[in-house]
């Protein structure tokens, strides 16, 4: 590796942050069951001083995605002391997430609901969302709709179309300057036979019709088996509609898996578009990295450090790809060695650089290990075993 290249991985690291979600760290489950774990959080308190421990030791995870129904009950009343909270763990509050899902009234739907009360309801929340987010300094207000149907011929599916439109212009029309909505969208879960917002295309439509603060999120679980992700990523970039990514792997549907525990090489492929985009046009791609994962069998904390740490790697190995060889390559249809290009890049050992960004940075060279040493995870244990024993979790 030249200079060039070890300037040029270690910059990027220090530009490259991944925002951790507080639901990460509560106890979490599938529908057949929840498998408490002694040290998982409760309260938000608990919560931001986990994300804490992960930034601490891994010098990359700064902020920390809210989900605002689970951490802030009193909503934007509560803005303040959350805040005040983060910061007192070293974090700061990321994406606000409203929770338009979990209500009764949301039986069919939010802001596809029929009934034009529910649709109010959806918005009037996710408004104050926008209220929270500015109150809080965050940027950005992360929309994922549960809406859709379970049945053929149940639901108006272009009616609800417009009523989606409608209600995020109404919310982009609350966005204050420099925040922004991203559209997720699922193909499928909760709802069965169809999802108002089910892929990449929907959610590009819509966010274009919301106005220009919208952008797409792409959630790495959220497609069909054997989907091309990184082609929609490239689309999304030309575009200029790529907002933000959900990081996690899977297997089979969204199984919020480690990242990268499955398939890494669909990650860096994912990194290399964003990269060769930034290299071909010199711009600096405004992407939101937030890992959305909530583990019920590994150690919520130990598979955040997990994540981040391969995501670094991963990262790492993408900038090193000869764009310039590989563009050539592409041209002329050399398809070895344009392969090559990338499969080489993917094998570089960029451990000794990244060790070497995080005894610049003050972090500990190993992160797991660090954590595992610190003592924290006892501490915590102690404090928190009597409630989580037997206690009924949910994500709040
Ligand atoms: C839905 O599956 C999702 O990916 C959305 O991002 C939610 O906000 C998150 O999971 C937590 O339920
Ligand atoms: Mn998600």
């Amino acid at each position: 590796m030249n200079e060039t290249q070890r300037t040029l991985v270690l910059e990027a690291l220090d530009r490259f942050e991944i925002e951790v979600p507080s639901w990460g760290f509560a106890n979490t489950g599938t529908r057949f069951g929840k498998f408490t774990q002694l040290a998982a959080a409760s309260t938000i308190e608990e919560k931001l001083s986990d994300a804490g421990q992960v930034h601490r030791h891994t010098g990359c995870c700064p902020s920390v995605a809210v989900h605002v129904l689970w951490d802030f009950p009193n909503g934007v009343s509560d803005a303040n002391g959350v805040g005040r909270i983060a910061s007192r763990y070293g974090v700061r509050i990321g994406s606000i997430n409203p929770n338009v899902f979990q209500d009764q009234c949301y039986k069919h739907g939010s802001l596809g609901n029929p009934d034009p009360a529910v649709r109010q309801a959806a918005l009037d929340h996710m408004t104050g969302c926008a209220r929270i987010s500015a109150a809080t300094g965050s940027r950005d207000i992360s929309l994922w709709f549960a809406d859709g149907s379970n049945y053929p011929g149940t639901q108006h599916i272009r009616k609800r179309r417009r009523w989606f439109l409608d209600g995020l212009r109404a919310l982009h029309g609350h966005l204050g300057e420099g925040q922004r909505m991203l559209v997720e969208y699922k193909p499928f879960e909760p709802a069965f036979y169809h999802t108002d917002i089910a892929d990449w295309g929907m959610a590009l439509l819509l966010a274009r019709g919301a106005g220009e603060k919208a952008k797409v999120l792409v959630d790495l679980g959220h497609h069909y088996q054997a989907q091309n992700i990184e082609q929609i990523v490239a689309w999304l970039l030309a575009e200029g509609m790529l907002g933000g990514f959900h990081f996690n792997d899977r297997r089979y549907a969204d199984d919020d898996l480690t990242l990268g525990s499955i398939d890494p090489y669909q990650l860096f492929r994912i990194f290399h578009e964003i990269r060769f985009w930034e290299w071909e046009t010199g711009a600096r791609a405004d992407i939101a990295y937030m890992i959305d994962q909530s583990h019920n069998l590994k150690g919520k904390i130990e598979a955040m450090i997990q994540s981040v740490t391969r995501a670094q790697e991963i990262y790492a190995k993408s900038l090193l790809v000869d764009h310039a060889a590989l563009g050539k390559h592409q041209d002329a249809c050399n398809l070895v060695d344009a392969e090559e290009c990338l499969q080489e890049a993917f094998a570089l050992d960029v451990k000794p650089l990244i060790l070497e960004w995080r005894r610049a940075r003050g972090v500990p060279e190993n992160p797991l290990k660090a954590f595992r040493e610190s003592g924290y995870l006892e501490r915590v244990t102690a404090d928190r075993e009597a409630r989580n024993r037997g206690a009924v979790a949910s994500y709040a």
